[in-house]
């Protein structure tokens, strides 16, 4: 019907930010559109029994969810199942309206596929974000809500702001995600320390029987996040999910000297994390991999190697609404022709 070709050259006129805005716009749209809106989910959101799991109880449909940063604000949910997704997660929000960071603060690099962000926690802040969400939940789709602290914030008082999130959205969310591994909040990638994530952990066990994930960066010495992943997960956290943005600038020529690398540039170094983590913690907890996903044959690669489910921004701005559905169709395909009969034979393959 429409080539996201020929959308995308248009798209790409705009400031990506701009771009990302239009998309926005189009998305929260959508669904008043009930009829292209009922073609595209026709389309693209892949029924198929073999791609069903249930992790802590929930229901994910296909194991390719949104990953954060895309919805910041929870006004595109109804839309995510249009675009293919199993799941979506929204946020991250801080407990306060936020500005974010000066612009221009998003980067495309087209011919390495990869983005560059800074926007450094833009949103609309919790009580906002909230209303929105009680429109929508709970959804057809599970919907995680990925927290962070203000910018203002001072590490002693973190955990506050930790807390005030998880009781505003544990109600409301399907699963909850401490993000302390965004580069854009000064200091905020110090909270990953083993102190400050046993105190999280075990106040968050206190506060809401929801599944609590902790999201990591790529950038921390391999043996020291996954020694940070077991300590989370000793302390309470349901599962990690890996990774976040990069500040190894050297992975893009020319590249920005702040904010977070994200997309194919970033796809060896968070395959190697996670499957650090995945040696350690695959069978233990549950993993979710993010980054640098784009296609069906890495997105199998990330489930072989211990991923029950995997997340997605960067490489839909480059391949478009289809990306999910051809994610999905893939992974079938390729289970097909390895004999696998159910996704979750598929999880953690590799390892076994
Ligand atoms: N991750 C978060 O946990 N919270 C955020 O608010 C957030 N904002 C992002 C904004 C932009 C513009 C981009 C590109 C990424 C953002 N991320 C955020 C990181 C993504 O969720 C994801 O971990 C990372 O981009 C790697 O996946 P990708 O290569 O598929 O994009």
């Amino acid at each position: 019907m429409f080539s996201y070709k020929t959308l995308k050259k248009g798209l790409f006129l705009f400031h990506p930010e701009t771009a990302h805005n239009l998309a926005e716009t189009a998305l929260r749209l959508l669904p008043k559109c009930r009829l292209l809106n009922n073609y595209l989910v026709n389309r693209n959101f892949i029924m198929d029994p073999k791609l069903n799991q249930e992790i802590y109880g929930i229901k994910f449909p296909n194991p390719v969810g949104l990953a954060a940063g895309f919805d910041k604000n929870a006004t595109m949910i109804k839309s995510m199942m249009a675009l293919g997704f199993g799941f979506t997660e929204i946020g991250t929000m801080t407990p306060r309206p936020q500005d974010g960071n000066p612009k221009p603060r998003m980067f495309r690099y087209p011919k390495l596929n990869s983005v560059q962000n800074a926007m450094g926690f833009n949103n609309k802040g919790s009580s906002q974000v909230l209303m929105n969400l009680k429109k929508v939940y709970p959804f057809s789709i599970p919907i995680g809500a990925n927290i962070g602290k203000n910018k203002t914030t001072s590490e002693e008082f973190a955990l506050q702001d930790y807390k005030i999130l998880i009781r505003k959205f544990e109600s409301f969310s399907d699963y909850l995600v401490i993000n302390i591994s965004s580069p854009n909040t000064p200091n905020l990638r110090d909270l990953q320390n083993e102190k400050f994530i046993t105190e999280l952990f075990s106040m968050a066990k206190e506060l809401t029987s929801k599944p609590i994930f902790l999201k990591i960066a790529p950038d921390m010495e391999t043996n020291a996040a996954v020694e940070l992943c077991k300590t989370a997960v000793e302390a309470g956290a349901s599962g990690i999910i890996a990774t976040n943005t990069t500040i190894d600038y050297s992975l893009v020529p020319n590249a920005q000297d702040f904010g977070g690398l994200s997309g194919a540039c970033l796809k060896e170094k968070s395959y190697e994390m996670f499957k650090a983590i995945a040696k350690e913690l695959y069978g233990k907890t549950v993993l979710i991999s993010v980054g640098g996903i784009s296609d069906a044959d890495e997105a199998y690669k990330r489930l072989k190697a211990g991923a029950s489910l995997i997340q997605a921004y960067t490489g839909m701005i480059f391949e478009g609404p289809s990306m999910v559905k051809n994610i999905n169709e893939g992974v079938l395909e390729l289970m097909k022709k390895e004999g696998f009969n159910n996704i979750s034979e598929v999880i953690g393959s590799d390892l076994k």
